[in-house]
């Protein structure tokens, strides 16, 4: 049999369908507020190599999804862009010179072009590129809303620097102690930095996590990263050494478990404790010194992994445990991050693993404070209080003394925001000798790039936008004097921050985006993107979403209502696919050969969405050979004005009710299956009724739009097969199957009826009570024991 011509149907109908403008929307008020979608795909980083299978999987299930809602009366937003500042394009523009603007501009043609050839339903006329002036114009100005408001400050800090990149990066970028990116040595580095203070919506962005329908996994990746404590502060005193002529200071520590304070047998501080110097003797000083210089060479995941042997120095000062007075060592370790609480803890080597490791290498003693039981011991009038009790008397009681007080603590971390480096945002800020630092005004934004000969990093910590002085050099915008310019750049993560909310309104001139528009689509119902993102994208973008709420620049709390994580595409050998390996599928192939109709199938045959399957090109060939089964039923059999016959008319309502549910489920592999059940039935008759094929045309066209179309066009239609209404089932088709139930008592047949298939078994027992030929068997006699079997037997054991 023949094979459908692709090369030719398939730019075909891409070139219609652009010509007619098929997919873009308006904001159309006819349209109520349920019937308005905005189904969002994460946008790519426009690399030189080109698209990747991974993309169109994602692509091919928003754009299925979005094609179905607009079959059932929605007005769909489906927009696309590039997400194109980034280290690549620098790194390319220092080994050739090529600026990455051009580079960037020669990548895009080729992405957007690759991503046309799938037929996807994009609105193009609303296509968005971050480094646009025009685009990170508002970047620029949603960064000046975020300094205004006290959310961007300067800070000199010790911050991940990636030695690869020479750049800092933020602590979401550090993955297993390497760079995220490039898997780069990470190490501390005081730096001048931009930050972000994320910190300040901590507790928002935990709580609204539950509005949104989001897998599990990420929403807890997200709740362990934003790391909520509940627990108290308490003020351990000094004990005065040789010299008592100065008042002591407080040594403050955090802890969860105020219910412990008389397990505490030690009290460790963070090698960079400004108290370390005031507790250290002066016969420990040089053990202390030595113990610190070798501490700074470490990574935090280094110091506070597990397993990681503990180590430390007595530093020989004591402390006076408020609740008893007991004096307890003071001793300097690594295992206590500085960053965290207040960088001192008591040790509980009781309760705590990682105190106990180190109170056994050392010799430190251990009181239990629970044992078996679950209740106090060892603590005075506390004894016999449960964990809970203790905490909530022992914190008000500390409170009351004043040596405590209960408090929150987040691992969540602000947010490390300037990058050193030339190819992103610049930060629109000047420093003034006079004014300090001064926000570029408004109506000078967009603050562009300026043409540079050389891209390399300084190294010195410094972006290579500080090597030119005609840029950098400029005028206070509020005094007039000399003034030079913030040199660093903004991460790659700012643009993408907010990028959904320009495709609203990507042309406008005044705003970021009309407030009416944003009202009209916000929140995006639908995202669609990879798993990677959980702690990075995600976060950052819902931070930004709700500082912009509190601006009243945007209705809702949240951005992405629904979210959906697509699976890996891996090689046919089941490994990640990759260069290095050779193992690589280039979708421009697979279109060329088997056409994108069959690839944008088959990335959605191959397995659930949400898992990771491997590419089977065998597996292509076998969906190709179904559209040309479908091509050719079309183009042979007799197509006819009779009816169907009612077999087949009852195996199409139930594919149109299948493949419309399973589309609503994202459950694309299924509702492929039930289409070749459909086909396969078709495929035996002669004749095929018009209003059936039409019928299947529609069921086919959200995830074969070229096909459908051009079989649509064939069949005598003018308009699009994309502007159908989806068909309605006829419910009296679909009665569902029976089965014959046995009745049994003690084990010997007693009576059988017919049932509908897949009956509960709260509803087959009561099918079995009801049956008079049981009742029999069971009267004046108690049932011991039930045996349902579904679909099969209900069987008594009575005595
Ligand atoms: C005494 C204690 C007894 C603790 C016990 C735990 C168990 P999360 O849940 O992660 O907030 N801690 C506090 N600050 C620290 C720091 N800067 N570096 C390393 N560890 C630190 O953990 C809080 C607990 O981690 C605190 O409660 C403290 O040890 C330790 F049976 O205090 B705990
Ligand atoms: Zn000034």
């Amino acid at each position: 049999s023949d094979r459908y011509d692709h090369l030719t149907i398939e730019p075909k109908w891409q070139k219609k369908w652009a010509e007619a403008k098929l997919y873009q929307v308006t904001e159309d008020a006819a349209f109520p507020k349920e019937k308005r979608f905005y189904c969002l795909d994460m946008f790519p980083y426009p690399s030189g190599a080109g698209l990747h299978v991974g993309h169109p999987e994602g692509y091919t299930a928003s754009d299925i999804l979005c094609r179905y809602k607009r079959m059932n009366g929605f007005n769909i937003l489906h927009p696309m862009g590039w997400d194109a500042f980034g280290l690549p394009a620098e790194n390319y523009a220092i080994k050739t010179g090529t600026h990455p603007a051009v580079s960037t501009a020669k990548n895009i043609t080729n992405f957007r072009r690759q991503i046309q050839a799938f037929g996807f339903c994009y609105d193009w006329s609303r296509e968005i590129d971050t480094t646009d002036p025009e685009y990170f114009k508002w970047t620029q100005w949603i960064f000046l809303q975020l300094y205004k408001k006290g959310l961007a400050y300067e800070a000199n800090m010790p911050i991940n620097w990636c030695e690869s990149c020479q750049t800092g990066i933020a602590n979401e970028e550090v993955k297993d102690g390497c760079c995220e990116r490039c898997g780069g040595t990470v190490v501390k580095k005081d730096l001048r930095q931009w930050m972000l203070k994320i910190t300040a919506y901590a507790e928002r962005l935990l709580n609204d996590l539950d509005l949104l329908d989001w897998p599990e996994p990420i929403k807890l990746m997200q709740r362990n990263w934003i790391g909520k404590s509940l627990g108290a502060e308490v003020d351990f005193e000094l004990v005065a050494g040789s010299d008592t002529s100065t008042p002591l200071s407080v040594l403050k520590i955090f802890t969860t478990r105020p219910d412990t304070l008389y397990g505490a047998t030690f009290m460790v501080v963070a090698p960079e404790h400004t108290l370390l110097e005031e507790i250290t003797t002066p016969e420990q000083k040089q053990k202390v010194q030595e113990y610190v210089r070798l501490s700074r060479l470490k990574s935090d995941l280094e110091r506070a992994h597990l397993d990681k042997d503990k180590t430390g120095v007595f530093t020989g000062g004591y402390a006076v445990n408020p609740v008893n007075g007991a004096k307890i060592p003071i001793w300097v370790a690594d295992y206590v991050l500085i960053s965290y609480g207040t960088g001192a803890i008591m040790a509980v080597p009781a309760h705590d693993e990682r105190d106990l490791a180190f109170a056994q290498k050392y010799n430190i003693p251990v009181i239990t404070i629970f044992g078996e039981d679950g209740k106090a011991s060892n603590s005075e009038k506390y004894n016999g209080l449960t964990s809970a009790e203790f905490k909530e008397k022992i914190t008000a009681d500390l409170e009351k003394k004043g040596v405590g007080q209960k408090t929150v603590n987040y691992k969540l971390r602000d947010w490390v925001f300037a990058r050193q480096r030339y190819w992103g945002e610049p930060i629109p800020l000047v420093h003034c000798p006079q004014c300090g630092v001064v926000a570029v005004p408004e109506n000078e934004l967009p603050l562009k790039l300026p043409a540079v000969d050389r891209y390399e990093p300084t190294g010195t910590g410094e972006s290579p936008l500080a090597n030119i002085p005609d840029w950098v050099n400029t005028k206070c915008p509020q005094c007039g004097g000399a003034a030079k310019r913030e040199t660093n750049t903004m991460p790659q993560w700012a643009g993408s921050s907010w990028y959904y909310l320009r495709y609203i309104d990507p042309r406008n001139q005044t705003e970021l985006a009309d407030k009416n528009k944003l009202a009209y689509w916000l929140p995006v119902d639908h995202y669609i993107g990879g798993a990677e993102h959980a702690v990075l994208h995600l976060l950052y973008a819902r931070f930004w979403h709700k500082v912009l709420f509190d601006l009243g620049v945007v209705s809702t709390p949240e951005p992405f209502q629904c979210l959906t994580n697509q699976g890996l595409i891996l090689a046919e050998d089941g490994q990640k696919m990759s260069k290095s390996r050779g193992n690589v599928i280039n979708p421009d192939e697979v279109i060329r050969d088997y056409g994108a109709d069959a690839m944008r199938l088959y990335e959605m045959f191959m397995g659930p969405l949400e898992m990771a399957k491997p590419w089977s090109t065998k597996g292509i060939l076998g969906v190709r050979r179904f559209l040309d089964r479908v091509w050719n039923i079309f183009e042979q059999k007799k197509i006819s004005d009779e009816l169907a016959d009612e077999e087949l008319l009852k195996i199409l309502q139930q594919t149109i009710k299948k493949v419309g549910e399973d589309i609503n489920n994202l459950s694309f592999n299924t509702g492929i299956a039930q289409l070749m059940i459909f086909i396969n039935a078709a495929q035996s008759r002669e004749t095929l009724s018009k209003k059936t094929a039409e019928d299947f045309l529609k069921l086919l066209a959200p995830y074969a739009p070229h096909l459908a179309e051009e079989l649509w066009e064939k069949l005598g239609h003018k308009t699009s097969i994309h502007l159908e209404r989806w068909p309605e089932y006829d419910a009296k088709y679909l009665t569902t199957a029976e089965v014959e139930i046995v009745f049994s008592v003690n084990g010997k047949a007693r009576g059988a009826q017919k049932a509908a298939k897949g009956l509960s078994q709260a509803e087959l027992e009561k099918l079995a009570l009801a049956n008079p030929a049981v009742q029999k068997y069971l009267a004046g006699k108690t049932i011991i024991k039930k045996i349902i079997v579904p679909d099969k037997i209900v069987n008594f054991v009575v005595g």
